[in-house]
């Protein structure tokens, strides 16, 4: 089999406005949706993060990949995620940053070489007859659990103008209002764990917020919190002392803090206090190289996975090994995406046994008009995605939704994105990221 044609297609998706220590959510969330077209005319689909520099970086590799034979990816473009250097040296990158996902130039050819080693897989599993999950080890789950990914948000629903969305979830900015969004996404998707986007209010409203969900909600759903890097290392020790009860048994403290070292003293301190709840991380570890220096500073119990970065599927499958070695847990991370996505995280999932936590997804904060598969939605019901024998991901495309995504694409002002700006252009103008914040 030979790969005789490649299409991308850069789409914008409406995203509601919501906030992290990054900034705010823009009215629209840019992805890429790409077909590799075999010779005997199976198509192979992916989805990954978009904007110009994402479609520039696939494009310079469009004389490698036509004439390629899928099955051999390794072969034609592994220098991508684990090559050697001119030197002959091999490479152990780090690519720790503070940028947001999808725009952190360290992780370019790992997410290059993702976004094509999965439409490779949808290509083989879909001439073979085979589900994705199957050609990659084989699932060890037939139904993936995602947790319920809670946002402080303001009015809106996405999109602008006559393209604005109704709001589903209204304004979110105390205990209460974060409290109903919950029950709003556990009864449309029966999640049955629960994690809360924090680091944008005083960590006081957010800790009230955790006891509220904790006290209203019961042990039942396991929470998190991730502030990404918003708080210092005393703010974070204080904040994991006064949630030791509510962030116990499944539950995980994220990314307190900024650096390795941060974490560290913070698991030192909350060691010392006799809290265990363990430190999660998708900032502090994001790449193979992160790991010699994280391992023996304790700074990272639970690795957040995201095939979309991590070099694809099977550089996860290396990662569970080592965090499983190491004795550390496996979860995974998510960003702003539609249903191709969601699809390939839970094949995934299910074919890596040491991923035992419920996967973030951001799938609940868009909406169905933009879907691009064809059907409608990806169904998530008792919190969890099925996995089913239909070959490849599961999932055709909508050509008609894909068409209306490029118009978007076209007709909106954003090329990458900038939460820091939208924060300037919408809430505060004279607003910085700052780390800590508090
Ligand atoms: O969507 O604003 C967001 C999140 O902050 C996202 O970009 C993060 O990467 O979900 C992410 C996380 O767990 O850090
Ligand atoms: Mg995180």
């Amino acid at each position: 089999m030979k790969i005789v044609e490649m299409r991308f297609h850069p789409i914008a998706i409406a995203d509601p406005p919501i906030r992290s220590s990054y900034g705010l959510h823009a009215p629209y969330a840019l992805r890429t949706i790409i077909e590799l077209v075999s010779d005997d005319g199976v198509i192979g689909i992916t989805e990954t993060y978009g904007g110009d520099s994402q479609v520039a970086g696939l494009e310079a590799l469009r004389s490698q990949i036509i004439g390629a034979d899928p099955y051999r990816l390794t072969g034609f473009l592994s220098s991508l995620v684990e090559g050697v250097k001119p030197s002959g040296e091999v490479r152990n990158d780090r690519s720790q940053t503070f940028l947001v996902p999808g725009e952190n130039p360290l992780d370019a050819t790992t997410r290059t070489f993702a976004a094509i080693e999965v439409a490779c897989l949808d290509l083989i599993g879909k001439s073979v007859g085979k589900p994705v999950c199957d050609l990659i080890g084989g699932r060890v789950r037939n139904e993936v659990p995602f947790s319920a990914y809670l946002f402080y948000k303001h009015p809106g629903g996405g999109g602008e103008g006559t393209d604005a969305r109704s709001d589903e979830y209204g304004e979110v900015l105390t205990p209460d209002s974060l409290l109903r969004e919950a029950k709003q996404m556990i009864d449309a998707y029966g999640f049955e764990s629960i994690k809360l986007k924090a680091g944008v209010l005083h960590p006081d409203i957010e800790i009230e917020s955790m006891k509220v969900l904790y006290r209203e909600l019961g042990v039942k759903y396991p929470l998190r919190i991730d502030p990404n890097c918003a708080w210092s290392v005393d703010t974070s020790v204080r904040v994991g002392l006064e949630l030791a009860k509510e962030l116990s048994g499944e539950g995980y403290l994220e990314d307190p803090c900024a650096s390795l070292e941060g974490m560290a003293e913070v698991r030192r301190r909350l060691d010392e206090a006799g809290v265990n709840t363990p430190l999660a991380s998708n900032v502090a570890v994001t790449s193979f190289g992160d790991l010699p220096k994280s391992i023996p500073l304790r700074a990272v119990q639970v690795v957040l996975c995201d095939h979309h970065y991590w070099g694809g599927m099977r550089q996860v499958q290396h990662l569970a090994k080592v965090c499983q070695v190491f004795g550390m847990g496996l979860s995974m991370h998510s960003n702003s995406h539609l249903g191709v996505s969601l699809m390939a995280m839970a094949h995934v999932a299910a074919a890596t046994p040491h991923l035992t936590y419920a996967c973030d997804t951001h799938y609940p904060w868009s909406a169905t008009s933009d879907e691009v598969c064809a059907g409608g939605r990806v169904p998530i019901t008792n919190g969890c995605v099925k996995i089913t024998d239909k070959p490849g991901l599961g999932v055709e495309l909508d050509y008609d939704q894909l068409a209306r995504g490029r118009e978007r694409y076209a007709r909106c002002p954003y090329r990458k994105r900038d939460d820091e700006l939208e924060m300037r252009k919408h809430v505060d103008p004279t607003w910085k990221r700052i780390l800590p914040r508090w």
